[in-house]
C-alpha cells in the first residue's frame, strides 16, 4: 500500500468510521486542514468514529483517509459525500442551486490556492508542529515543496504567495460578512472545509505573514 507504513489492525464497529489521520496538533487539533474538515463534519452530524494516528497516510499517499464497514476509502471530501449519504446527513439541503455553486467555488479555492500558500512553509514549523522533527519533515509536510511546484504556486517568489494568500483572505472575509455562517444561519459543510483551513491560520501559524490580516 503506497504511502502507508505497516497498516495496523485496528478493528471497530460497524457503522463506525475509522479516521486515520496525522496525531494531534498543539494548537489545532489536526495541523492538516483535511482532517480536521473531516472530523468537523463527524461531530456536527453525530456520526461515530475513532481516531487511528498510527497509520495516517492512505493508499493515494495522502491524509486523511478512513475505513468503514471493511473497506477502505480516500480523500476528505469523498469520504464526507458517503458518510453524507449513508447517515443521510446533507446540511446543504436548504441552499439553492447558486448559493451552492458559490460556496464550492470559495471551498476550492480556500483549499486549493490559499492552502497551497500556507504549506509552502511561509510559518514557523515549530509552532505549527511541535512534535518531532520525523513527523515535522517527514509525515506533515510530505512533498510539500514538490506539491506545490507541481501546484504551480511553488514557482512564484515568497512574496508573490503571501500577496495570493492575502487576497483569496480578502475574498472569504467579505464573502462572510457579518454572517455566522458562510452560508448564513446555518452551518454546512462547507464550512468544516473553511474551518479546517482557517483554524491553522489563526491559532497554529503565530507569526505568520497573514496574523495581522486576520487580526484586522
Ligand atoms: N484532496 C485531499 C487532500 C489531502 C492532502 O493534501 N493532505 C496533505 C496533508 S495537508 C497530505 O497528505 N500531504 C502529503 C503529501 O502530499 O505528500 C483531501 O481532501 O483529503
Amino acid at each position: 500500500m503506497s504511502g502507508c507504513k505497516k497498516k495496523e489492525k485496528f478493528p471497530v464497529a460497524k457503522d463506525v468510521v475509522l479516521l486515520h489521520q496525522l496525531d494531534r496538533g498543539i494548537f489545532t487539533p489536526s495541523i492538516s486542514p483535511f482532517p480536521l474538515k473531516l472530523e468537523t463534519y463527524m461531530r456536527m452530524a453525530g456520526i461515530s468514529y475513532e481516531n487511528d494516528f498510527k497509520n495516517p497516510m492512505g493508499p493515494k499517499g495522502k491524509t486523511p483517509w478512513m475505513t468503514f464497514n471493511g473497506k477502505d476509502y480516500c480523500d476528505s471530501e469523498l469520504c464526507l459525500e458517503l458518510l453524507a449519504s449513508k447517515f443521510q446527513k446533507d446540511f446543504s439541503s436548504h441552499l439553492t442551486a447558486e448559493e451552492r455553486a458559490i460556496a464550492r467555488s470559495f471551498q476550492i479555492m480556500t483549499e486549493e490556492h490559499l492552502d497551497c500558500s500556507l504549506a509552502m512553509g511561509l510559518h514557523q514549523r515549530e509552532n505549527l508542529v511541535g512534535r518531532s522533527d520525523e513527523f515535522a519533515d517527514g509525515i506533515a509536510f510530505g512533498d510539500a515543496a514538490g506539491g506545490a511546484s507541481a501546484q504551480g504556486m511553488g514557482r512564484h517568489n515568497k512574496d508573490d504567495v503571501i500577496e495570493m494568500g492575502r487576497k483569496d483572505l480578502r475574498a472569504i472575509s467579505d464573502y462572510l460578512g457579518t454572517k455566522p455562517y458562510f452560508t448564513g444561519e446555518k452551518p454546512t459543510e462547507m464550512d468544516c472545509a473553511m474551518f479546517g483551513c482557517l483554524a491553522q491560520l489563526v491559532w497554529s501559524m503565530q507569526g505568520s505573514p497573514y496574523e495581522e490580516q486576520m487580526k484586522g
